[in-house]
């Protein structure tokens, strides 16, 4: 069974090596009741992990998407977890961490209408406008994973992710890395977390298929992540960086968010 599995993945990874995958991670979900940035940005901490952020065009799908069919197409716009850096008007951030690198600003935006836009929305057509953080608007809120209180070795842990018709997480941006990081301490992990990052072929590879373009390898250290001979599987610690360990290893795993568990929140 072990080995079929190997197998399995190694076709799976063959596969998508060719693959043409843009950044993206997480679920996002949909709330139409209309509230102001902040409070949309507390409602998404408290039942999800944040306001959503955007890393390409394949996220914008993602997100449209999770609005499908509901009031975004009435209001045609939502609040997304974009801020103004307080200290540098002309940078956004994200609400989960980290800088804006990936844009989608429609034309003419951010313009920071009368001095007073520190906020982001995103339009149903996937564009994105600054605004006043006092308007209310329905909003969209993320959550990466889902944690299973069962340690299993790393193909252990996948297949499981599998059968819920999931996979193990992956991380394309500093800002997924942040968000990783935080739904760790939501679940009070302390030890490091498998997450679907896997040495084969002489490279680390996602097992959804995502492309390594962001890494989060620990800087000085033994390098051993660099041509591992055992080490050959990948977990995120509690610093929410990567590490490599012994496959065969028992331990806790994040399984991305489906739709299966769109509903599900975190106390
Ligand atoms: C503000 O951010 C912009 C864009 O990232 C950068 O080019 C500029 O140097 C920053 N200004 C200051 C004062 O840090
Ligand atoms: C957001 O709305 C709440 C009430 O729901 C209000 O207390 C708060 O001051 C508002 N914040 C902003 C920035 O408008
Ligand atoms: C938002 O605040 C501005 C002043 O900063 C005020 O003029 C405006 O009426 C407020 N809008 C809402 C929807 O509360
Ligand atoms: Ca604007």
């Amino acid at each position: 069974l072990k080995a079929s599995l190997f197998f399995q993945t190694l076709f799976f990874f063959l596969s998508v090596l060719y693959a043409d995958v843009e950044g993206e991670v997480g679920t996002h979900h949909f709330v139409s009741q209309a509230m102001n940035w902040t409070d949309a940005q507390t409602h998404c901490r408290k039942y999800y992990i944040d306001l959503s952020s955007v890393n390409g065009q394949k996220d914008t799908e993602k997100i449209l998407k999770a609005a499908a069919g509901q009031k975004i197409l009435k209001w045609n716009i939502a609040w997304i977890g974009l801020y103004r850096d307080p200290t540098n008007a002309t940078r956004w951030k994200w609400s989960g961490g980290g800088y804006v690198t990936y844009t989608n600003w429609d034309i003419g935006q951010p313009d920071n209408y009368f001095n007073q836009e520190s906020r982001g929305s995103i339009f149903s057509s996937g564009q994105w406008n600054d605004a006043k953080e006092n308007v209310t608007l329905p909003f969209f809120c993320i959550k990466i994973s889902v944690m299973n209180y069962e340690k299993k070795t790393w193909e252990e842990a996948l297949e499981h992710c599998r059968e819920e018709h999931s996979d193990l997480i992956s991380i394309a941006s500093e800002t997924d890395r942040l968000l990783a990081q935080t739904e760790m301490q939501c679940y009070d992990l302390t030890e490091p977390v498998w997450i679907g990052l896997r040495f084969l072929a002489d490279q680390w590879l996602w097992v959804d298929g995502e492309t390594m373009v962001y890494k989060a390898w620990p800087q000085g250290g033994d390098k051993d992540h660099q041509c591992p001979t055992w080490r050959r599987c990948g977990a995120l610690t509690v610093e929410g960086l990567w590490g490599n360990y012994n496959c065969e290893e028992k331990r806790y795993f994040l399984c991305l968010v489906n739709r299966k568990y769109s509903s599900h929140k975190m106390n």
